[in-house]
């Protein structure tokens, strides 16, 4: 028997560190209405009235609003692949996991990748909450390292972890931390750029010569050059678009302004394109109140033609939205070749551009540039690449990891295949995409594995 309750549920129990009683969390509504109702926050507004037959065909619905407790039971807390484990948005040991994130963050700027994994799982692995009476729990964990535990230990006795603020107070923490804000700079460059001499972002500006907020928009010629993208010319591009732009690019994104953003590039789709969808994915998917950017995962609504549909649509999108106004720049474009044999740089193969929005002078809003990524996938794989951008990172590292450690598959935000036949799986819906992985669904809310 399924058990629908309110989000409510979910809040509470975390509140108080255990599954509760869901008795009174019970959804008594009527499930139908609501959830066509709850669709309508996640696609284009000029998509809301379905018809009868389309409304039928149930690879479009997405029922995520609510939470199925008995679901939620089912998880493993102790789990060593976060994918098997519910992982609220705010955990009560948020102090404690902010703390270790910064010794994360420290191995991650260093280039230290094996300790900076370790730092992650410890982070994702502490949801439940931790005191000094249940310490030795967290220690038959095989998974958690010596030094976590002590470094866990010595946070429950003083509230701090002396090497975490060591960290803090370090200037060539601080100098990295600030270079790897700057979209474009990874911990690579940021090491390379302190290297020259460099420590603040002012002097990093000089460096690029970028005048603040001043961007020269001439950037959409990197549409033509959509193919050689993550060239170093884009990279270096990307850079100077980021430190122009990072007054505004550092403000965070409130959920309304997100569906909003949603909303009107979906309208402009329309007129290129009838009957598309989106999903937005990312943090706002998984219940973060501010986003850093905007995360947009689009397809078309007829299953068999729908991979026809949305090819070549990313690029004329994109043009669409430049020439009314709302795109500035565009800092990769990519995908418009089937497979990516090797594999470096991107994730998947999906055709997708990570461009700047802004609100045009005629709208209302504050003109703040906003990030938006904006993937298009074919229906097969829609599901597929809803859940590889929904996140969160450990959530979807493990996720790959369980696919081909546990499953003999493989999976990324293009699909899934089994290895040994490479089969494809076409996912209908988003629960279908957990059921082929042999995973018990998880709400997207309980997806956050990260700090
Ligand atoms: P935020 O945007 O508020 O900071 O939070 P977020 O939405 O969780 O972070 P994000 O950096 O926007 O990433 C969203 C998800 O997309 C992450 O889970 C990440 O794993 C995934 N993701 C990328 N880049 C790529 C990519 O190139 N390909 C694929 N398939 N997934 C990606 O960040
Ligand atoms: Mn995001």
């Amino acid at each position: 028997m399924k058990a629908i309750v309110t989000p409510q549920w979910l809040q509470d129990s975390v509140k108080s560190g255990r599954l509760l009683p869901y008795g009174s969390y019970v959804a008594i509504r009527d499930l139908e209405d609501e959830t066509s109702r709850n669709q309508d926050t996640s696609s284009g507004s000029s998509f809301y009235s379905r018809s009868g037959a389309e409304r039928e065909s149930s690879w479009q619905t997405e029922q995520d609003e609510l939470i199925d407790a008995t679901e939620v039971e089912l998880l493993l807390h102790n789990a060593k692949y976060s994918c098997l484990r519910p992982s609220p948005l705010v955990c009560p040991n948020q102090s404690l996991v902010k703390e270790i994130d910064i010794i994360r963050r420290g191995r991650n700027i260093e280039g230290e990748e094996r300790s900076m994994l370790s730092y992650s799982r410890a982070i994702s692995l502490t949801p439940h909450v931790i005191t000094e009476h249940n310490i030795q729990d967290l220690r038959k964990l095989p998974f958690l390292g010596e030094k976590i535990l002590s470094m866990i230990e010595e946070f429950l006795k003083t509230g701090r972890i002396t090497e975490a603020q060591k960290m803090l107070a370090d200037p060539r923490f601080q100098s990295l931390s600030a270079f790897t804000t700057i979209h474009g700079i990874g911990p690579h460059t940021a090491r390379r750029l302190y290297d020259l001499g460099l420590r603040t972002l002012e002097e990093l500006e000089r460096y690029y010569e970028v005048k603040p907020g001043v961007s020269d928009e001439e950037t959409m010629s990197l549409l033509d050059a959509a193919a050689s993208a993550n060239t170093e010319a884009a990279v270096e591009q990307s850079i100077n678009i980021g430190l122009a732009l990072r007054h505004d690019l550092s403000q965070t994104i409130p959920r309304e302004e997100v569906e909003e953003i949603n909303r009107t590039i979906m309208r402009e789709l329309s007129h290129i394109q009838k009957g598309c969808k989106s999903v937005i994915a990312g943090g706002y998917r998984r219940g973060k109140p501010q986003s850093n950017d905007v995360d947009i995962v689009i397809t078309h609504t007829d299953w068999n033609l729908g991979s026809q549909k949305v090819k070549g649509l990313c690029k004329k999108l994109v043009q669409r939205l430049h020439e009314q106004g709302f795109v500035t720049h565009v800092m990769h474009l990519s995908g418009f070749h089937k497979h990516n044999a090797l594999r470096t740089h991107h994730w998947d193969s999906l055709e997708k551009a990570l461009t700047v929005f802004v609100w045009r002078h005629d709208s209302s809003r504050r003109r703040v540039h906003r990030r938006v990524d904006l993937i298009f996938a074919a229906p097969e794989v829609f599901w597929t690449a809803v859940v590889g951008w929904t996140g969160s990172t450990m959530f979807e590292r493990d996720l790959r990891l369980w696919a081909k450690q546990q499953k003999g598959m493989k999976f990324d935000s293009s699909g899934i295949s089994r290895r040994h036949d490479s089969k494809l799986y076409h996912p209908r819906t988003e629960r279908d995409v957990f059921k082929v992985l042999g995973l018990v669904y998880i709400h997207p809310t309980l997806r956050n594995a990260d700090a």
